[in-house]
């Protein structure tokens, strides 16, 4: 038996003003190393920094010619206050002048298949899926997952702050909630399971049970296309809540949790988002537009006519959201009333029109990156739908449990990692917003 003693400084974050002039100890990895006469730049990539260190060739254990790119190193050395313009290095106010290298691991002889110390990599897509475990190592990939990251962490920090509970729902289910073909089957012991296309009906039920919940976590698609706008494998960010009075209040609630991750991003990944070049967007209004109104302005003002289509088209959500900026001053669009028949079962009708729904998209940069709207709380609904639909309520029947047993009026939303971070960020495809992306021709790695 040992008892072991318990540290608690176990964090990565450091208070280089408080260090100044002072000596640390550091672990990374080579990120960047320029050799000159007098010594060496070496930038280390640390969890938090990719922080620049100095190396003066007549005062250090090690000839820096002798160190090479993504070696394991730990350096000793002493924190200076300095001015640095490469955006690529932060902090830019503080590097350490290093004393003391101790080559932890290195890499093998051969030489890296891409050179991640170059500002810009210039792959083609492939090459750098192909290559992820390392191109993920260049700065600016790095910097692009960071804002997916505090995404995450604050859609969960808002959610939790106003009252809902985070749950984690099964991805191995009885039947695809979003209807339509593109749903996984899967091998389960002697009988199918798909893999789940959203937590729909889990988030539901949860309603029953928290009131208002939360998940983040992997969904599947077996999409028909490969586009820029597609995985079949993405990340959503969904929430359900009780005891709404209509589906306006989802939009608040996304409203507002969007100026939170804006706000996030800001103040946390301020050196990523100076890398990147990004401009951080703004949401000060709340705009809404009806589903069938787009068409109209859509056929108005860029005479395309899509006005018979029961959803929009990419050139529309494109158009509209030029539209919207130029007139009504907002890179976000809320459309809403989509045609009932275009959403699945679970979507309220609006009494006052059956042919649309109480549910909305959001545009953000030409991109739709949520769908929500107010579900059908009622049993006796849910059973007229179904057979409407030539569903077959006892399939589901674990499901409509809880609409049996009582549910409040309730709606959520689903909103697209990659596509809020690709937007974010100005990729053109989402595609690059995924760590290991999953499409049509890719398992690897
Ligand atoms: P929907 O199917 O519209 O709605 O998906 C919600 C959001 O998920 C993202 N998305 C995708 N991202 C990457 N690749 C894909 N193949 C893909 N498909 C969808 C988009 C989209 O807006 N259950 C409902 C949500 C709800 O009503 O709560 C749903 O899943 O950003």
């Amino acid at each position: 038996m040992k008892e072991m003693e318990l540290k608690t400084n176990l964090g990565t974050e450091i208070d280089f003003n408080g260090l100044a002039e002072k000596e640390i100890e550091l672990t990374g990895m080579i990120q960047n190393l320029r050799v000159l006469a007098w010594g060496a730049f070496l930038i280390l990539r640390t969890p938090r920094y990719t922080i620049q260190t100095v190396i003066d060739a007549n005062n250090i254990n090690i000839p820096p010619s002798e160190l090479k790119v993504e070696s394991v190193v730990k350096i000793r050395g002493i924190v200076k206050t300095a001015k640095i313009k490469d955006k690529a290095i932060s902090p830019a106010d503080h590097e350490i002048h290093v004393s003391h290298i101790d080559v932890i691991s290195a890499p093998t002889l051969e030489a890296m298949p891409v050179d991640t110390t170059k500002k810009e990599m210039n792959l083609g897509l492939d090459t750098k899926f192909d290559l992820r475990p390392l191109t993920l190592r260049h700065t600016r990939e790095r910097a692009i997952f960071r804002i997916a990251a505090t995404i995450c962490m604050e859609f969960g920090n808002y959610l939790d702050s106003i009252g809902f509970t985070r749950i984690n729902s099964p991805k191995i289910v009885f039947a695809g909630a979003e209807g339509g073909a593109n749903v996984f089957k899967l091998e389960y012991f002697e009988r199918n399971a798909f893999l789940a296309q959203s937590p729909q009906f889990y988030k539901q039920m949860m309603v029953g049970v928290f009131g208002r919940v939360f998940e983040i976590g992997p969904v599947f698609r077996a999409e028909e296309h490969d586009t820029s706008r597609h995985l079949n494998e993405y990340i959503s960010l969904d929430f359900e809540m009780g005891f709404i009075d209509s589906f306006y209040d989802l939009i608040q609630v996304e409203a507002n949790l969007l100026r939170a991750i804006i706000a996030r991003i800001a103040k946390d990944c301020a050196a990523e988002v100076a890398l990147l070049g990004i401009t951080l967007p703004k949401l000060e209004k709340v705009v809404t537009v009806k589903f069938s109104e787009v068409h109209e302005i859509i056929f108005n003002e860029y005479k395309k006519d899509y006005r018979n289509e029961k959803d929009l088209a990419p050139e529309e959500e494109k158009l509209i959201s030029e539209y919207a900026l130029k007139n009504w001053d907002t890179e976000f669009l809320f459309v809403t009333h989509y045609p009932t028949v275009k959403r699945p079962f679970y979507a309220m009708e609006d009494p006052e029109n059956p042919e649309e729904t109480l549910s909305f998209d959001l545009l953000f940069r030409g991109m739709e990156i949520t769908t929500g709207g107010q579900r059908l709380h009622l049993l006796d609904t849910y059973l007229t739908k179904m057979k409407k639909l030539g569903m077959d309520p006892e399939a589901f029947e674990s499901y409509l449990q809880a609409f049996r047993y009582g549910m409040p009026p309730h709606g959520g939303l689903g909103l697209g990692l990659e596509r809020l971070t690709a937007m974010f960020c100005g990729l053109a495809n989402i595609k690059e917003a995924s760590l290991f992306p999953r499409d049509q021709k890719r398992l690897t790695p």
